[in-house]
């Protein structure tokens, strides 16, 4: 595999193990402030990053290549609304989805169309989380500081969820 591509496969490793440890905080903090709804669906969404970390471990090795298992930063463990903690998922999937899109910009830079190939997965589940954290932090800009719309929210939020990812 050549080098830099494999470099850029163990920082997006990185980048989801990052995700995962970030959404299982954000997780813990909405348990903690009886948020069950939210906690549930970002309990979820740490396990889902863990996939998508695991997937790509597994592709380097397959591949041939040498992965490097990343030390992470303590993930933000606090926020001050929900909109804030909505606010933190859509910037964290908008940075994903633009590391990803280097891969692919560098993949056909270097002519590697089986990395391309496979990376097409990740560009697809990008459309869909970034559409789902949108349509929940418009939602919430909608219920405003309204106590009993933050309430019907926690309860739907997987609902609310559903409706927003595009059509497989
Ligand atoms: Fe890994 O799917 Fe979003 O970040």
């Amino acid at each position: 595999m050549n080098t830099s591509i494999e470099k850029l496969l163990n920082d997006q490793i990185k980048y989801e193990a990052k995700a995962s440890m970030q959404y299982l905080a954000m997780a813990s903090w909405a348990d903690e402030n009886g948020y069950n709804g939210i906690a549930d669906f970002f309990y979820n969404q740490s396990v889902e990053e863990l996939d998508h970390m695991r997937k790509l471990v597994r592709f380097v090795n397959e591949r041939g290549g040498h992965v490097i298992i990343p030390a992470l930063d303590q993930p933000v463990s606090s926020y001050d609304s929900l909109n804030s903690l909505f606010e933190s998922f859509l910037k964290s999937e908008e940075f994903v989805t633009d590391k990803i899109n280097h891969i692919i910009f560098e993949c056909l830079q270097h002519k590697d169309y089986n990395v391309h190939n496979f990376m097409q997965w990740y560009v697809t589940e990008q459309l869909e989380e970034e559409a789902t954290a949108r349509s929940l932090l418009d939602k919430l800009n909608i219920i405003g500081d309204d106590k009993s719309g933050h309430y019907l929210f926690d309860r739907d939020i997987n609902d609310i969820a559903t409706e927003a990812a595009p059509p497989a």
